[in-house]
């Protein structure tokens, strides 16, 4: 979308001229899924689908929003209201969960007229590059911007991650929400969610680029199953501490967890945290295999990743399993997995750059064949966290 085309239908919404436009990224994930909320590693990179805003103040003390996509009634809620609502349409609550924190902070009262934006997203709604995190930190960044507020990006990704899990329900961890607004053109973010500690780390894929494949499933059911995978990991680190001195699973290597093992007697438990820990310690192999330009083992790494998150975390399902184990099959294919929470959602692949669109076309068709419906690709550049531009 260029920002004539977002201007014009701000103004035809609102009948105003808009003010300022804001992009917000989703992400992608190299390796390091379902390690942040464990205390683990991740090395995701925010990419050039994502939702822009438009912003416009307004006299009153009102906000108004308006989603480009979805068309419906205008989202509205008003300042002089102490509390604000839960909405029943699950997008407008991102933006509501992050005004209702950020409201709360002291100089929260900054936030003194009101606004209306317009929403307009490439990025797919429940396509596992989330989506939400990107709305989250428009809101932050928007009202940071526009209000003058005094907090940085990452205390903003932290407000994003109390929405999710206090004003929506899921209980995720902090990859999605940090790699929206910190992320950096042509670089993916090393992040230890232990320690928060992070280094930029460049994308060199030389000859190879990333592919995203949609599985276009909507997944509905998957924040029931994404809560009940943390609980389970909690459950595993819980018995793990009454002999070790943790306080995340994210600080034990193989060797380790493999010698106290014994002690989680349950076998579902057992099997999330063998992959919280393998993952992550997977995550800092692959992030050094990419500095030292060794891409193959850096794709074996990710092939390991998706059989992991698929026997170990049982959160693929039939679709990424398609798009995975097909993409393996492709000339020219380094390594293939699923990315975000998993039960639908996307999968990324590195793939030669000649090969490219016989890779799409292949891959396509198989899916196709068996799944019965279309999955989408994209070629995302990588590009730098929630701005104004
Ligand atoms: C979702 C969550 F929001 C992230 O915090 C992360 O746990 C991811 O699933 C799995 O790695 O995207």
């Amino acid at each position: 979308m260029n920002k004539e085309e977002l201007l014009k239908a701000y103004q035809e919404k609102f009948g105003e001229k808009g003010q300022d436009i804001f992009f917000s990224p989703g992400r992608i994930n190299v390796i390091g899924e379902h390690t942040d909320y464990n205390g683990g590693h991740v090395f995701p990179a925010a990419i050039s689908l994502g939702i822009y805003g438009v912003y416009g103040p307004r006299k009153d003390n009102k906000i108004t929003l308006y989603s480009g996509n979805v068309h419906g009634p205008v989202v509205e809620f008003d300042l002089d209201d102490e509390t604000v609502e839960k909405d029943d349409r699950f997008w407008a609550n991102y933006f509501k969960g992050m005004l209702t924190y950020l409201r709360q902070r002291k100089d929260g009262a900054k936030i003194n007229h009101g606004f209306n934006l317009y929403v307009k997203a490439n990025l797919p709604s429940g396509s596992g590059l989330s989506s939400s995190a990107a709305i989250e930190m428009l809101m932050g960044i928007i009202l940071k911007e526009e209000f003058d507020l005094d907090i940085d990006r990452i205390a903003l990704a932290k407000l994003g991650q109390k929405t999710e899990n206090e004003f929506v329900g899921l209980n995720s961890g902090i990859m999605d929400q940090f790699a929206c607004i910190m992320g950096k053109k042509d670089s993916a973010i090393f992040l230890d969610c232990n320690t928060m500690e992070y280094e930029y780390k460049p994308l060199k894929l030389g000859d190879y680029e990333i592919i995203i494949m949609s599985t276009n499933k909507q997944h509905t059911l998957a924040s029931s199953a994404y809560n009940d995978r943390v609980a389970e990991c909690h459950g595993a680190l819980e018995k793990l501490q009454t002999k070790l001195k943790i306080k995340a699973l994210g600080e034990l290597d193989d060797h380790t967890f493999d010698e106290y093992s014994y002690l989680i007697n349950d076998e579902t438990e057992l099997k999330r945290a063998r992959h919280a820990v393998s993952e992550n310690g997977r995550t800092l192999r692959a992030t050094k295999a990419m500095e030292d330009n060794d891409l193959a083992k850096l794709g074996r790494l990710i092939n390991a990743s998706h059989i992991s998150l698929h026997y170990d975390y049982e959160v693929t399902g039939k679709e990424l399993d398609t798009l995975a184990e097909t993409a393996w099959k492709q000339p020219g294919v380094l390594g293939a997995r699923m990315i975000g929470g998993g039960f639908g959602g996307s999968a990324i692949a590195i793939v030669k750059k000649d090969q490219a669109d016989a890779f799409k076309k292949n891959v396509g068709k198989v899916y196709r064949d068996r799944i019965g419906y279309d999955a989408s690709f994209y070629d995302a550049e990588i590009v730098d966290g929630t701005k104004k531009i």
